[in-house]
């Protein structure tokens, strides 16, 4: 059923505790955690607890968790202290964007001065 755990899922597992993490927030609806291969000083994934391949489909299926992804990469971006300079928020999309997981996930990244367009 939409949004249930996926036994294939890395992320689920992470969610779950089976595959360790390590975990800089947790709320009710998301969890925040790491990047395993880090972009930028703070790179920290924002992941909803439920599963849904992509951003978009999340926020098709339930906008308010989206919007807790959103608020939580925030709330990151203020606990790394990388709020004040600038921080990004990315949801790669699809695999020719580069996801290559497939649980929905914001990266926010921070700490370093940030190109743009990004490559
Ligand atoms: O981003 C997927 C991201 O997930 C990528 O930056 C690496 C990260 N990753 C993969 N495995 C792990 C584990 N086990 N812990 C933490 N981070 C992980 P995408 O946008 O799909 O390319």
């Amino acid at each position: 059923m939409a949004g249930e755990p996926q036994s294939d899922c890395l992320f689920c597992k992470i969610v779950a505790g089976e595959v360790p993490a390590t975990i800089v927030r947790e709320t009710e609806t998301t969890v925040a955690f790491r990047d395993i291969n880090p972009q930028a000083p703070t790179h920290v994934l924002v992941i909803p607890r439920l599963h849904y391949p992509d951003a978009a489909s999340l926020a098709a299926a339930v906008p308010t968790v989206a919007a807790d992804i959103l608020r939580e990469a925030g709330e990151v971006a203020a606990q790394e202290k990388v709020d004040g300079h600038g921080f990004r928020i990315v949801f790669n999309t699809g695999a020719g964007a580069g996801q290559t997981v497939f649980h929905a996930h914001a990266h926010v990244l921070g700490g370093r001065g940030l190109n743009w367009p990004p490559g």
